[in-house]
């Protein structure tokens, strides 16, 4: 079954294209300067991120049924953060301030993307139960509510970032030597599993640059405006990684499995 046709490719892209538009636009009466590395960071983060977004989504068209909707969500992920980049650009670039609220807002919906990511792939492969993607869920969830609580100061940063790191260790733990990793490590064919490594790889090293961030944005003292560009720099450095190669390890998965079969 085609999921994508020629007709509702077109109107994909076209609606997505659509969502950017407006908002390349709104950039438009910005300077920035060019001794500004942090804006020039958003700058070259957001275009990556719509050149990730249309490419995800166009090879769809290339991969087996059951793996399109995982491409699809790829495409999803980076197409929410190219929108919140363009935000966070303008707020970066007009105040110098740290754009916290749509980073979250970001990760609120990019983290869960990402999570239903583990369960599409095992999907593809296996039956899986729904408690798999429930687990990944509710933890996503307690580490962004720690972190935003503590970033913004409803809680001491110190518990939000407990909290935080609570939630995250509760993912490693699925992912690892929950039902998730075994049903990994037992079921799933060679490329599977080694796509399902690299990514909790990722989800353990590459997601550990935002706790680190936050510790030197927060907990460890310092000049607060260099923290400040650190902190930028660290969280967009880190959603390369984690956004974009991320989806392109599950690309790689998706032909190569359907490449097999063909
Ligand atoms: C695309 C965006 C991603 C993958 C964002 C991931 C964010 C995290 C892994 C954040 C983790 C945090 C903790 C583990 C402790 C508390 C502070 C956070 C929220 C920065």
């Amino acid at each position: 079954m085609k999921l994508f046709t020629g007709k509702a490719m077109k109107t994909a892209l076209i609606t997505a294209s659509l969502a950017i538009t407006p908002t390349v636009a709104f950039a438009a009466g910005d300077n920035l300067s060019s001794d500004d590395f942090v804006g020039i960071s958003f700058w070259l983060i957001s275009m990556a991120l719509v050149a990730s977004t249309a490419f995800f989504f166009i090879e769809t068209q290339r991969v087996e049924g059951k793996w399109k909707t995982s491409l699809t969500v790829s495409g999803l992920v980076t197409l929410v953060a190219a929108v919140h980049y363009f935000y966070m650009r303008d707020v970066w670039v007009n105040t110098g301030d740290t754009p916290t609220v749509y980073r979250y807002i970001d990760w609120l919906i990019t983290v869960p993307l990402l999570m239903i990511e583990f369960y599409l792939i095992l999907r593809a492969i296996a039956n899986v139960s729904s408690g798999i993607f429930w687990r990944l869920t509710i933890g996503s969830l307690i580490m962004l509510v720690g972190g935003y609580a503590g970033e913004v100061g409803y809680v001491n940063a110190w518990l939000g970032f407990v909290i935080g790191m609570a939630g995250w260790f509760y993912i490693l733990y699925e992912i690892f030597a929950g039902e998730a990793g075994k049903l990994s490590a037992e079921q799933a064919p060679e490329s599977v599993k080694s796509a399902f490594s690299t990514m909790r790889w990722i989800v353990t090293i590459g997601w550990a640059i935002y706790p680190l961030g936050y510790f030197y944005g927060y907990l460890a003292t310092g000049d607060p405006a260099s923290s400040a560009e650190s902190l930028n720099v660290i969280y967009n450095l880190a959603d390369v990684l984690n956004k974009i190669a991320f989806g392109v390890i599950i690309w790689n998965v998706a032909v190569t499995e359907s490449e097999a079969k063909a």
